[in-house]
């Protein structure tokens, strides 16, 4: 795939994580810096806004019938993470420059999805909660993390049981009313050719479960967007929107292991954001999971951090990783309270500009990761600001801008020209770009 010329990046024999040794192999990815994140366990740090968070949802779900799983090892393999969840073997989430893999068959995980299979066989309550931290190549901006944490959730019927419609309308019912204003063009007619229900369901049972779910997935956003809001009134806002009722629709979706499949938004401060995907489970992951044919149910898989963001007034998803204690001190297990920002220290942007040599393809997360690797949390920002093809010889330009800031403490131009420069270099030595 690339130029012979190009030199590889060097990783250590084996990576151990949790206690588990892995031998690396062409496929190795994951830099020192993203290995140093799988220890850090924020959703399991009862007095940090990720697990604060997680205990609102699980608190609101208690007596609902749900077993809480928030110990998996962030290593999975890539049956887990993708062919049990019927992601075709091409499918481009599975591309090393989206994925961080430990080596071939081992990967950190892209989403809580790769424990469906375990939870579905394990499980012993008819619905589960899994809260874990995963791992995607991204963008670095303010709302974008290459580590954030999701919450997937599930629940099983039996159609064994002679009264299933009945049990599931109980169920429905057991689930408290919300007030939320709510758009769904689907409700009634959970399927449609887009969007299919699958043959060994029957078209009310398809209903019943998709309201199960709309309902709890409403439910869970209610209370979230709630406690959002009286934390912001407690901390003295007055901004009309406080004193509306939430309102959310609901969009039609597409994941590989269900069908139907939605998304639901939530209309906040002026726009739809979205919050959740979910959908009925597909039946070859429940028989993949070793159970029987009378299994059927649905899904949800939620991200924390940018809710997170809202319900504590948090303004960069970086913050959340973040050491220096006028972050930590703010907040208390079980208390949603806004954040006070401490004073930002000034950023240093420093621009790079090259010509690519077209034998040795860059992708935009290549050099994303690049400048992480030397630059770790001291990336601010990093966003192509350039791009042309020289009229004459053809040759592709790009530049890039950099803003590097601390958290912490002031920078030094030197430090920084350091970080730069070693960036530069490996630019140069792995993808033979010409410094311009
Ligand atoms: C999923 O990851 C599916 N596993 C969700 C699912 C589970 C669907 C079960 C059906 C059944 P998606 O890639 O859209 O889907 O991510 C889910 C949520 O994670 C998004 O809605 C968003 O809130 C959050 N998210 C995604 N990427 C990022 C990111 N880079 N930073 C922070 N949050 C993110
Ligand atoms: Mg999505």
């Amino acid at each position: 795939r690339y130029n012979s010329s190009k030199k590889v990046r060097e990783y250590p024999k084996t990576l151990t994580l949790d206690g588990k040794t892995y031998e690396t192999d062409e496929w190795t990815n994951i830099p020192p810096f993203i290995m140093d994140l799988t220890s850090r366990k924020l959703h399991k740090k009862p007095d940090h806004p990720i697990g604060i968070l997680r205990d609102l949802v699980e608190t609101s779900f208690k007596g609902m019938g749900y077993t809480y799983y928030n110990d998996f090892n962030p290593s999975v393999t890539t049956f887990e993470n993708y062919d049990v969840l019927g992601f075709s073997k091409d499918h481009p989430s599975r591309s090393r420059s989206d994925t961080y893999y430990l080596n071939e068959n081992n990967l950190l995980r892209t989403h809580t999805s790769a424990h469906e299979h375990e939870c579905f066989q394990k499980c012993k309550t008819p619905g589960y909660l899994i809260t874990a931290d995963v791992y995607r190549k991204d963008e670095v901006d303010r709302t974008h993390y290459p580590a954030f944490h999701q919450m997937e959730g599930a629940r099983l019927w039996s159609s064994n049981d002679k009264d299933l419609e009945e049990k599931i309308i109980a169920d429905i019912n057991a689930i408290p009313e919300t007030g939320l204003i709510v758009e769904d063009p689907f409700r009634e007619t959970p399927s449609n050719v887009n969007n299919p229900k699958q043959e060994y369901m029957t078209d009310r049972q398809v209903q019943l479960v998709s309201v199960h779910l709309k309902k709890t997935v409403e439910f869970m956003v209610h209370r979230v967007f709630e406690a959002a809001k009286k934390a912001a009134k407690a901390a003295g806002s007055t901004e009309a929107y406080l004193n509306e009722p939430l309102k959310v629709r609901w969009v039609e979706a597409y994941f590989p292991w269900t069908s139907p499949s939605w998304e639901i938004e939530v209309w906040w401060k002026g726009e739809w954001l979205e919050c959740c995907g979910c959908g009925v489970v597909q039946q070859q992951v429940l028989l993949n999971s070793g159970l029987g044919s009378d299994k059927l149910g649905w899904a949800f898989g939620v991200g924390l951090d940018r809710i997170a963001m809202i319900l504590f007034g948090i303004p960069d998803i970086r913050l959340f990783w973040t050491l220096d204690e006028r972050f930590s001190k703010q907040f208390s297990s079980g208390n949603i309270t806004i954040f006070k920002p401490y004073s930002k220290f000034p950023g240093i942007k420093r621009d790079t500009s090259f010509w690519i040599n077209e034998t040795s393809p860059l992708h935009v997360n290549e050099v994303m990761e690049t400048v992480r690797n030397h630059g770790g949390d001291l990336v601010e920002n990093v966003s192509l600001v350039d791009e042309f093809t020289h009229p004459k010889t053809g040759k592709q330009s790009q530049c890039y801008r950099i803003n590097y800031q601390s958290m912490d403490r002031n920078l030094t131009n030197d430090e920084v020209n350091e970080i730069h420069k070693a960036v530069e270099n490996d630019l140069v030595n792995y993808f033979n770009v010409t410094i311009r």
